[in-house]
């Protein structure tokens, strides 16, 4: 069971004298584990899952990956494990969240289009079945650390009432790493949550990397890891923008002109350092050699916000490979194939049916799911049952101009933005979002918008249909849609099979009773379901009847309900 122990303590022996000073040495703990024992680890397969999400990672933004920023735990833990080396998710927030919680594409769960807004009457819909549900019922201990952002209008939204035992994080996301305010548009609100309550006793003010790797590093310490297997999912803030982080983190990144790179190399230094943290806990306190940890970024970087996708096409929030090919990877000393790089199409609703398996949970016919278990494939190179990712079909965006019926030769509407695909092909159409070549270092100033340094290609208003051997052109610079219109045909066919299995899309308008002012200034559930609303009316009622007489509690609902209103 402790294979890789000795090079592993050689490499944290050496971060930890250099930078961190961390009190127990690794050989104690080590020696320690040993005398410990493992008496849940003899009585069940089941292994502790932590699943690290981190926000706005691009693909170029890991140590791995060539990159100018430095992340020696990153490129140690992945170099033991596995990398994922043809890895997607999705360009967005909610959409990769809400498929890593249930398994199946947007276009099954009605979030299609764009993300969560603060202000939408939105979330993750209650009749999808999430990960931690499914854990949850396989005996697992299931918590939360970090950013939600799949809804919080009512209660029912929230992580405890969707599979989490506990829950320590922001709704929300993206706000002040230290004072945990999120502004959207013109209101404010706190957004720091314990359980279902704003968390203003724990806040101390501090940079959400080590406040949330804090959090977990005290659930590892107060679970036992031998009575019963642990399911945490760490979703950081870092490093999606503001650009904030504490100065020490910027002294070995002086050399990079650019300063919104420069930060975000300097946070995600200081991600990188909290994963070592995390992984020196999941030692101490003996859970490490049954866990399997997961990291995934969410989506693809944002140049804009010092971010990098090069040599990919396109940044976050496009279906450009800079959008959706991301960076991730499994350690775990439970893998067969330690050290290698897996190649096989991977997807972010694969982890659905993947963990589950692995957690010797139930996968029930009915769910459906558009994720395989590639467990076999990640850790003993199997061939991958994935064949094909369908990306997205989102109705709503249906922004190109000479997009038509026609075009997409009468079996789809080309105006519509989707992306397909399937073996080496990949076909995109509508339009993809943002597609320059963004060098490292391009943005020197992020209202300086000559973009020099970009490769582009000239953008051709008439198109609405692109097809890409992404095996062979990986970077998506050669347009084969002429050449192969019979392969164009063949994916316009599959796209219009899969919507036909589409739910509409849920994207109601914002409700301005969301604003934290009328929320004791906290982003939090505003909307009651019908039931709670008339339970909370019968209580006052009866309060009012009681001493006040029922006439003037009639006035006073009305009030109330204008108010609301
Ligand atoms: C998810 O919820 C939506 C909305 O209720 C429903 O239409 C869809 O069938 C559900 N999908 C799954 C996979 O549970
Ligand atoms: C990692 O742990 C060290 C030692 O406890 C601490 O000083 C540092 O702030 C932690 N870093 C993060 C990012 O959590
Ligand atoms: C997709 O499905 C919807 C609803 O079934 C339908 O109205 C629409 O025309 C379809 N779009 C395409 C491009 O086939
Ligand atoms: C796009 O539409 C414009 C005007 O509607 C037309 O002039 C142009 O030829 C079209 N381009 C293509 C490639 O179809
Ligand atoms: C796509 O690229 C792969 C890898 O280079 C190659 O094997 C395959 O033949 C290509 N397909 C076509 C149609 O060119
Ligand atoms: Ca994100």
């Amino acid at each position: 069971m402790f294979i890789s122990w000795v090079p592993l303590s050689l490499f944290f022996g050496c971060i930890i004298s250099q930078t961190w000073g961390v009190q127990m040495s690794w050989e104690n703990w080590n020696a320690e584990l040993h005398n410990q024992g493992n008496e849940f680890g003899k009585s069940s397969s089941q292994p502790h899952i932590i699943f690290i999400l981190v926000d706005d990672q691009g693909f170029r933004d890991v140590g791995y990956h060539g990159s100018d920023i430095k992340t020696p735990t990153l490129d140690r833990l992945a170099a033991e494990g596995v990398k994922l080396e043809n890895y997607y998710v999705q360009p967005l927030c909610s959409p990769s969240r809400s498929q890593l919680m249930t398994g199946r594409y947007q276009i099954h769960t009605g979030l299609q289009h764009s993300v969560i807004r603060a202000a939408q009457p939105n979330c993750l819909p209650l009749e999808n079945v999430t990960l931690p549900q499914k854990l949850k019922n396989a005996g697992y201990s299931t918590h939360m650390v970090g950013k939600w952002h799949l809804g919080f209008y009512k209660r029912g939204c929230l992580p405890t009432q969707r599979g989490f035992d506990t829950f320590f994080g922001s709704l929300l996301g993206s706000g002040d790493y230290y004072s945990h305010y999120k502004c959207q548009g013109p209101m404010c609100g706190y957004d720091l949550y314990e359980g279902e309550e704003a968390a203003w006793e724990q806040d101390r003010g501090l940079y959400s990397t080590e406040m949330f790797t804090q959090k977990a590093v005290s659930i590892l310490a107060n679970h036992n890891p031998r009575k019963q297997p642990l399911f945490l999912y760490l979703a950081y803030q870092a490093v999606h923008s503001p650009l904030q982080v504490p100065a020490r983190y910027l002294e070995r990144y002086k050399g990079i002109p650019n300063p919104y790179r420069r930060k975000y190399a300097a946070m995600v230094s200081c991600l990188d350092e909290a994963i070592h943290n995390l992984t020196l806990a999941l030692k101490h306190y003996g859970y490490y050699d049954n866990t399997v940890i997961v990291y995934s970024s969410d989506n693809g970087g944002q140049p804009l916000a010092g971010g990098s996708n090069w040599p990919l096409r396109g940044s976050k929030a496009t279906y450009w490979e800079g959008g959706i090919r991301t960076v991730g990877f499994v350690h775990s000393p439970l893998l067969m194939n330690k050290g290698t790089k897996c190649r096989s199409l991977i997807h972010i609703t694969d982890w659905f049916p993947t963990l589950v398996t692995l957690g010797e949970g139930t996968l029930d016919e009915d769910l459906n799911l558009d994720g395989y278990d590639v467990w076999e494939t990640i850790s003993e190179g199997r061939p991958s049952p994935r064949h094909d990712i369908l990306h997205n079909i989102d109705p709503i965006y249906i922004k190109a101009k000479n997009g038509s019926w026609k075009a997409g030769y009468g079996l789809w509407n080309t105006a519509i933005q989707a992306a397909l695909r399937v073996g080496h092909w990949k076909l995109l159409t509508g339009v993809p979002g943002y597609s320059d070549w963004v060098p490292p270092q391009t943005f020197l100033n992020q209202r300086l918008t000559t973009r020099l340094h970009n490769e582009r290609v000239p953008w051709d208003r008439g198109k609405s249909i692109w097809l890409f051997n992404i095996t062979a052109d990986p970077y998506e610079r050669v347009d084969l849609s002429q050449r192969y219109p019979h392969i164009v045909k063949k994916m316009l066919m599959r796209l219009a099979q899969y919507n036909k299995t589409a739910v509409p899309v849920c994207y109601p308008t914002k409700d301005l009773r969301s604003n934290p002012q009328y929320n004791g200034g906290v982003w939090g559930p505003w909307h009651k379901d019908v039931r709670e609303q008339q339970e909370e009316d019968e209580m006052y009622n009866n309060l009012f009847t009681n001493h006040l007489g029922k006439k003037r509690w009639e006035k006073k609902t009305k009030n109330t309900k204008l108010r609301r209103g």
